[in-house]
């Protein structure tokens, strides 16, 4: 039975990937670190079947614990800070998490059980203000945020105890990937989570900032397998992970208040407080690479995407009449 160790898996992609394992008869250990609350709403239906450490990224003691008690034969590191707009509030706890934590997971790693394969989760966020389109491996990084900038380094820590070390570390740089389990702040899950609000009643008007800002959207559930795909090649290495198509906010919400029946316009407000110090304004990948090499392929298209997670939203709202939201 194959030992995987997973960071972030109370997370929308360590959700997915936990259950992906799962299914392949992998024994898998989650570490979670401490809340005030418990957090459990995305692995809830799984819960049991995790062997549960206690750990953070910014503690190294507990990741060299962590990798002593599973002995894992892959790791995976979701955990992050992993929203770009709390990272120009939180630039130093998102350097500590976002860019020293995957250090300390390197570390854990190289000192207790070094031939562990080792995956990091990279991000099109470091391509930021973007030198060339489509982006691939092989596009120089700009990041545009204190979270994009964590990534870069998180990135080239990878490569270089990959060079260094000759450890079997792979960097998935990986597009936007969404999902009815994504959190509330985003932009996909906040306007489908305010679609079904307004459509139930529950909610008059939806808040957001910049509308033509372009990305490349996919399934989290599609994205998780190129994740576990990495770690099964005979060599370790760097791939971007993306639809090759790009769509404007403005698009995504058309598409999620036209599945409800109403028009965006007559709830849609701009409000500058939703508007970023600096943005990306395009991102659009190119998988060429993952798909020759490692045979990956999505399954669900940008349009199937948002219409599932109007329809999960739907469903919790008319299911609980649960009256929260995200503004
Ligand atoms: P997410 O939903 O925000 O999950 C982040 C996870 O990290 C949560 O489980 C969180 O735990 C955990 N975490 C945060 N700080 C931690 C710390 N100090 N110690 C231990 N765990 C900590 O993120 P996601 O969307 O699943 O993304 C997974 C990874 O892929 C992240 O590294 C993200 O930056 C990266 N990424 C995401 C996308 C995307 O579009 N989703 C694209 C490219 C790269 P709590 O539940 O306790 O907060
Ligand atoms: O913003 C614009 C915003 O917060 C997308 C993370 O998973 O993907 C994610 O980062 C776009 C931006 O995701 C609102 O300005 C407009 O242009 O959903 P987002 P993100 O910043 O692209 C990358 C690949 C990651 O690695 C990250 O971890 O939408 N936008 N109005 C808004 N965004 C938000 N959140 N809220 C708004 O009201």
């Amino acid at each position: 039975m194959k030992k995987a160790l997973i960071t972030g898996v109370t997370g929308q992609d360590g959700s997915y990937l936990a259950e992906l394992l799962l299914k392949k008869g992998y024994k898998v250990f989650a570490l979670r670190r401490r809340t005030s609350t418990p957090n459990y709403e995305n692995v809830e239906h799984i819960k049991e079947k995790l062997e549960w450490i206690d750990g953070d990224l910014t503690d190294l003691a507990s990741l060299i614990s962590a990798v002593k008690i599973s002995n894992p034969d892959e790791v995976y590191n979701l955990a992050a800070q992993s929203f770009v707009a709390t990272s120009w509030p939180q630039p130093i706890a998102t350097g500590q998490i976002t860019a020293m934590g995957v250090t300390n997971m390197l570390e854990a790693v190289r000192l207790s059980k070094p031939d562990a394969r080792f995956y990091q989760a990279s991000s099109s966020e470091m391509f930021g203000k973007v030198v060339e389109t489509p982006q691939k491996e092989t596009t120089p990084f700009y990041p545009r945020s204190p979270y994009g900038v964590a990534k870069v380094y998180g990135h080239w820590i990878t490569v270089n105890y990959r060079e260094s070390f000759n450890m079997f570390a792979c960097s998935g740089i990986l597009f936007n990937h969404e999902s009815p389990r994504r959190g509330l702040e985003f932009v996909t899950r906040k306007v489908t989570d305010a679609a079904a609000r307004i459509k139930l009643g529950l909610q008059n008007e939806l808040r957001l900032g910049n509308l033509d800002a372009r990305r490349d959207w996919g399934f989290a559930g599609d994205y998780v397998k190129a994740m576990w795909l990495m770690l099964q090649q005979d060599t370790p290495d760097d791939y971007v992970i993306s639809t090759g198509e790009t769509h404007t906010v403005q698009e995504l919400v058309e598409i999620a208040f036209e599945r409800v029946g109403l028009d965006w316009k007559d709830y849609v407000v701009i409000d500058e407080k939703f508007v970023r110090p600096a943005e990306v304004d395009l991102l659009l990948g190119d998988c060429t690479k993952a798909k020759k090499q490692l045979g990956w392929d999505l399954e669900v298209s940008f349009r199937d995407l948002v219409h599932m997670m109007v329809d999960e939203d739907l469903k919790k709202y008319e299911k609980f009449n649960i009256q929260k939201s995200f503004q």
